[in-house]
């Protein structure tokens, strides 16, 4: 009897420990506002593809949905349908220490660029600890880690087409 509340407090307390890296989920805001919330177990029955990343002089494969197919979830275009005005389409990634990242919605997509930019969630085929992770921003053929955002907590496409635009009639 004690045994058994020992038990289910020491299950409940590794619960807590790993809380958040089981429950990430990340939030996604298309264009035009939509909102999703996908959850780990949503992005895990996405489509995968691996980028290898070398940081710190450490090199690591990681895996996960494209980041295209993650903006598509919450009503972003894909492929030739990134035209006109979302050709100025920016991607914001927010990580859960502040950090954030800009990429241009067009430079994520597979028609555009051969290279991979995904919303990875495994590493060497296991789960992002949770100073890395749970999800990681990878973007295949930088030089640098640096856009490589660890703990993503969010991503949003942003219509920068009308910034700076002359006013009407100019
Ligand atoms: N959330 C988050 N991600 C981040 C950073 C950061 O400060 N916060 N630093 C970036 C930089 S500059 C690099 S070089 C790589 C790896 O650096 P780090 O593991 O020492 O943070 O992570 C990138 N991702
Ligand atoms: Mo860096």
């Amino acid at each position: 009897m004690v045994s058994d509340v020992k038990a289910a407090l020491l299950a409940a307390a590794l619960v807590l420990a790993a809380g958040p890296a089981l429950a990430q989920s990340v939030r996604v805001t298309g264009p035009s506002g939509q909102v999703v919330s996908l959850s780990a177990e949503a992005l895990a029955a996405m489509p995968r593809a691996t980028v290898a990343l070398t940081a710190h002089g450490e090199r690591h494969v990681y895996e996960g949905p494209l980041l295209i197919d993650v903006l598509a979830r919450a009503g972003a275009p894909t492929g030739a349908a990134i035209r006109g005005a979302e050709m100025a389409d920016v991607v914001l990634v927010t990580a859960s220490d502040g950090y954030r990242v800009a990429l241009s919605l067009a430079e994520a997509d597979s028609m555009t660029r051969s290279d991979k930019i995904i919303l990875a969630d495994r590493v060497d085929g296991h789960a992002i600890d949770a100073r890395d992770g749970p999800l990681r921003l990878v973007v295949e053929g930088d030089l640098r880690p640096a856009r490589s955002a660890r703990m993503v907590v969010s991503v949003t496409v942003v219509r920068a087409g009308d910034w700076g635009k002359a006013p009407a009639g100019r």
